[in-house]
């Protein structure tokens, strides 16, 4: 099942995965994803969202508890799911998203062949978009389903070369007219557990291959435009210039102080150059930053402040700042009651505790935390690495993994 997998959307040369919402790749791990489905006789769903579902008995679609949809509040249902996503950054690694998705269809086969009783309903997600790799905006699928993004703003998202999401729907052969909140199908999860590659070093040097989330750091993106204006490259002299690069340059280097002072993160990882010639002192840089702390208030004072010497340079530079909150994700603590029942499972015989573990990266089963239970599972990673072609996990971890999410769910789903 893995090998099938890990061919879908590899770029040869450098080994990292390009799987972009909507894409061809994306399509083949959808595919991919029907198939592991359909193989084990489980019920395939796809929601309005475009994420996928599989269920290995299908809950009522107003489970116990859950209120009328009209209502617009989720309640909680009965049923376990679990899962994580498939798509990835530019040049991802093989596990980031498709480890969780795996090791749930890995642990279904183990809880039958253990014999398993259900007692409520188990269901595998594959949520859509969850990197944003493509439109921008993390966790789309998600988001859009627990009402955390609303469809007209999800209509307006748009990629590198302008193509609007739902063009890029409609091509791959999804019906962008059905996005919206899905109070319904949330309704009935009772317990979403994520298994995830650790994207760290926190598990790498301890003797324990699985540990349990705790918490998400708030994080966000921010689009910086620094506006100047364009000149020949050898006629303008350096006083005379206009040159947003220069502007652009100096404030990467104030967000990895400002981020160092604090104790928080900042990252400039994507930029744009217009009109990008060697010759041109370019008319406009746009840089986009990411952004997370272990608190709301530490991130909001470094981005301000990042934002300031941004200012202040652009000032000097005769350069026109303008900055825009793409997207915020307020932090998640995971639900102590479920945390708690997944660390007890997760405990070995004699009481070692299992490690619980913050992190900074973002989660479909942090965007779902705020209306269902969620908790997550991590694998550990030795080379610490993620979101590129190094990250890694040994096959006995994997495995470990399977072991572990495969006791959780039997205990969530078989009591
Ligand atoms: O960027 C993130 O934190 C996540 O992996 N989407
Ligand atoms: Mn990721
Ligand atoms: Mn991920
Ligand atoms: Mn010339």
């Amino acid at each position: 099942m893995w090998r099938e997998l890990a061919v879908l959307g590899r770029d040869a040369r450098s080994g990292g995965y390009r799987r972009y919402a909507w894409t061809g790749a994306d399509t083949d791990c959808r595919a991919w994803f029907r198939a592991q489905a359909e193989a084990r006789g489980l019920a395939y769903e796809l929601d309005r969202n475009g994420n996928q579902w599989a269920w290995l008995n299908m809950p009522s679609a107003r489970a116990e508890g859950t209120e009328s949809a009209d209502s617009g509040t989720v309640s909680v249902g009965d049923a376990v799911v679990t899962g994580s996503h498939l798509d990835s950054v530019p040049d991802g690694g093989a596990f980031d998203g498709p480890l969780g998705v795996v090791s749930a269809f890995a642990a279904v086969d183990a809880l039958r062949a253990r014999g398993a009783r259900f007692a409520k309903p188990l269901g595998i997600v594959n949520f859509g978009d969850e990197e944003g790799a493509r439109f921008g905006l993390a966790c789309v699928g998600s988001r859009l389903s627990a009402g955390l993004l609303t469809p007209e703003r999800a209509r307006e998202l748009r990629d590198g070369d302008g193509v609007p999401l739902p063009r890029a729907m409609e091509r791959a052969g999804y019906d962008p007219d059905s996005l919206g909140a899905d109070p319904e199908r949330l309704g009935r999860v009772g317990a979403f557990v994520e298994l995830h590659v650790e994207q760290g070093r926190a598990l790498a040097d301890t003797a324990h291959p699985v540990g349990v989330a705790s918490a998400i750091w708030p994080h966000g993106r921010w689009r910086f435009d620094f506006h100047g204006e364009a000149n020949h490259a050898g006629t303008t002299r350096l006083d005379d210039r206009r040159d947003p690069m220069l502007t652009y340059a100096n404030t990467v280097l104030a967000a990895r102080k400002k981020a160092r002072l604090a104790g928080a993160l900042a990252t400039f990882g994507k930029v744009s150059v217009e009109p990008n010639g060697v010759n041109a002192i370019p008319s406009l840089v746009r840089g986009w930053l990411d952004s997370r702390a272990a608190d709301e208030e530490t991130l909001a004072s470094v981005v301000a402040e990042i934002e300031r010497a941004a200012a202040e340079r652009g000032a000097r530079d005769g350069v026109d700042v303008r900055v825009d909150r793409e997207s915020f994700t307020p932090v998640v603590e995971f639900a102590h009651a479920l945390r708690d029942r997944v660390a007890a499972t997760l405990a070995t015989e004699g009481g070692a505790g299992v490690p619980l573990l913050p992190t900074g990266a973002g989660h479909d089963a942090g965007i779902l935390s705020a209306q269902v239970p969620t908790a997550m599972l991590y694998v550990r990673n030795p080379t610490g690495v993620s979101h590129a072609p190094a990250e890694s996990a040994e096959e006995d971890d994997c495995v470990a993994g399977v072991t572990a999410l495969a006791d959780v769910l039997e205990e969530l789903a078989c009591r």
